[in-house]
């Protein structure tokens, strides 16, 4: 497996940190996903024959209140 750590930006609490591990894991190529709250970051396992679309990552956060970077 391969992991990818991206900076997320507008988690305050539980949800929301739930609610952006539902829409990572939703990814194509996505196995695993630990999300940290405190650090605002979101360490994302995929699959070594899948190269994770950061388009695709971008648009699945388009409408919600939560910014998604690479770092
Ligand atoms: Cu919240």
């Amino acid at each position: 497996m391969r992991q990818t750590t991206y900076r997320v930006k507008g988690m305050m609490c539980g949800h929301c940190q739930k609610h952006v591990q539902e829409t990572l894991e939703k990814i194509k190529g996505v196995e695993q996903v630990n999300v940290l709250l405190e650090e605002g970051k979101a360490e994302v396992h995929s699959n070594d024959n899948y190269t994770l679309d950061f388009e695709e990552i971008k648009r699945a956060f388009a409408d919600s209140n939560y910014l998604i970077e690479p770092i």
